[in-house]
């Protein structure tokens, strides 16, 4: 394979996770412990908000207090070293913390929207909120009380950027996801979308994921180690 020009890398909670925020479908992951049809969906926030609102804050804890680890770094990097040839890494990912942005990515696309963002369901307005949310809180842009929600996509929601991602998908010329169970959709369906381009695709895990199958290359180790390798490999 010739040098990449357009990277395409989906990232999932496996990237965090050696920053201690939890991943999802791992023995002891978060929804091994909650049901997230009781904490992510739009249902579960209309029944029993506070339980929501507080389920995030907790969450929303967690991000603050943690840091990028090397995965982050590297992704960073291989961005801002790509850019300088000319070509361009898009940075496609489901997590709702903001350590790609921390490590120095510059143009992140949270497809499943960001914790430390709240949205009004009265206005729409998003607005940077990295304080606990309840009820009383009230949104700075029109000043509707009880409205605010955290911004991510729930279960049965949109996912966010829908043309960027399909725009970068359709003109990329390799796809790495990084990460991630392959359990979750439509994003879980990005590695098919790449094959039938006929572009080259690799999982970087900890463990073959869900669509293991789908990619023609992977890497096993944890992302710490391994996504940094992976991306010298490529000259990144
Ligand atoms: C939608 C956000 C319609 C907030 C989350 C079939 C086709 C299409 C859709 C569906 C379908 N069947 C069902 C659906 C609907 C549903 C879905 O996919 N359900 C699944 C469960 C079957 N999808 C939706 O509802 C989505 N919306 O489809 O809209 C549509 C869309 C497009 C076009 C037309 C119509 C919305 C989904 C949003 C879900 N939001 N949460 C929050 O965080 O609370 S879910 C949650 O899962 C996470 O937030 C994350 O974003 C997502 C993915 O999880 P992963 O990141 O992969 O994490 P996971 O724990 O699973 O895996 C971690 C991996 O890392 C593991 O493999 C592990 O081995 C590895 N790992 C661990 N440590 C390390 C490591 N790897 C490397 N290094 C390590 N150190």
């Amino acid at each position: 394979m010739g040098d990449p020009e357009r990277l395409f890398v989906l990232t999932g909670a496996g990237v965090s996770a050696e920053s201690g925020l939890g991943t999802f479908r791992d023995r002891g992951g978060i929804w091994a412990r909650f049901d997230p049809m009781k904490l992510a969906t739009p249902e579960a926030y209309a029944a029993d908000p506070d339980e929501v609102l507080d389920f995030y804050d907790h969450r929303r804890r967690g991000v603050v207090a943690a840091a990028p680890n090397a995965a982050h770094v590297a992704l960073a990097r291989a961005e801002a070293r790509l850019a300088d040839r000319g070509g361009r890494l898009f940075l496609c990912t489901q997590n709702v913390d903001d350590l790609h942005e921390r490590a120095g990515s510059r143009a992140v696309v949270h497809m499943h929207g960001e914790l430390l963002k709240a949205r009004c369901t009265a206005c729409d307005a998003v607005t940077p909120w990295r304080n606990d949310l309840n009820r009383a809180s009230s949104c700075p842009a029109c000043g509707a009380a009880g409205r605010m929600r955290p911004d991510v996509v729930w279960f049965g929601e949109m996912p966010m950027h829908r043309d960027a991602i399909e725009a970068a998908l359709a003109e990329a010329d390799l796809f790495v996801a990084v990460g991630t169970s392959g359990a979750v959709y439509p994003a879980a369906g990005y590695v098919r979308q790449a094959r039938r381009r006929g572009i080259p695709t690799c999982e970087i895990n900890l463990e073959p994921s869900d669509n293991a199958d789908a990619f023609d290359d992977a890497r096993y180790g944890p992302a710490s180690a391994a996504l940094p390798r992976y991306l010298a490999d490529l000259g990144l």
